[in-house]
């Protein structure tokens, strides 16, 4: 069995390679490369303004803890914006901790378009949703949910009413949302993460004791609940 190069466009007219058909007839439950992968955005460091410094400590720290109990899975944190901070500060800290970097990568990009719009296809994607579970609201809840379609609020009201600060819901995604067909994205798991906005509900006033906790509660939830699809 010769190995496969998959990269380039020369092995896909190789008729010998028959790795290539195998990818073709996958049902659509896994990634085409065969690659369980997590597509997550920065929990709480927008909206609920947590501080990114702290932020990217937790996201660091609870990636080296999971990045060996997802098998052959892949861990990928995601932001829309090319300037973003939490993106760059994670990157250089994953590097310090020589994190494996084919198990965690950071990506710039819209989580909602990533096979489209950027080549990358994960089939799990993480929101960073409101207690309510609603769609609405701006930044990525508000992109999901648009993507999704209306399957994505039916299929989460099935699972959950409602969501606690550091607590995930995994949610598969019915195959008819264009976020799964033309995505290929099959699961999205709801995540809230801890809130320092004083204008939106729970909010911590600065509490960064609690915070700390609940947002590497949140991570935690969050790898457990894609380890668990991973299996
Ligand atoms: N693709 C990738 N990353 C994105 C996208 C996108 N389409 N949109 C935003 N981000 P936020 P929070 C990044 O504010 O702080 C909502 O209203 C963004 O740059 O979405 O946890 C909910 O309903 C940032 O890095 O989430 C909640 O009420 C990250 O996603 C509240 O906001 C998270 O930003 C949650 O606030």
């Amino acid at each position: 069995d010769a190995p496969s190069k998959v990269t380039s466009d020369k092995t896909i007219s190789e008729p010998s390679n028959h790795h290539v058909d195998e990818r073709q007839e996958q049902s659509g439950t896994q990634p085409l490369d065969g690659v369980p992968t997590l597509a997550f955005p920065s929990i709480s460091t927008a909206d609920f303004q947590f501080n990114t410094e702290k932020a990217s400590d937790i996201i660091v720290e609870t990636v080296e803890e999971f990045v060996h109990k997802i098998g052959n899975g892949r861990l990928v944190l995601v932001d829309i914006s090319h300037g973003s901070k939490i993106l760059s500060l994670v990157k250089s800290k994953a590097a310090v901790k020589n994190i494996d970097p084919t198990k965690f990568f950071t990506f710039v990009g819209d989580i909602t378009k990533l096979r489209s719009g950027g080549g990358l296809h994960c089939n799990v994607i993480a929101n960073a949703a409101n207690w309510r579970l609603k769609p609405g609201g701006g930044g990525v809840n508000a992109a999901i949910f648009d993507a999704a379609g209306p399957d994505l609020e039916t299929a989460t009201k099935k699972r959950a009413g409602s969501l606690s600060p550091g607590k995930a819901v995994t949610v598969p995604l019915p195959s008819t949302s264009p976020l799964f067909s033309k995505q290929g994205v099959t699961h999205v798991i709801h995540v809230l993460g801890p809130n320092m906005n004083p204008k939106r509900p729970n909010c911590l006033n600065d509490d960064y004791t609690t915070g700390c906790k609940i947002l590497r509660e949140a991570y935690s939830s969050l790898f457990e609940n894609f380890a668990s699809i991973v299996r």
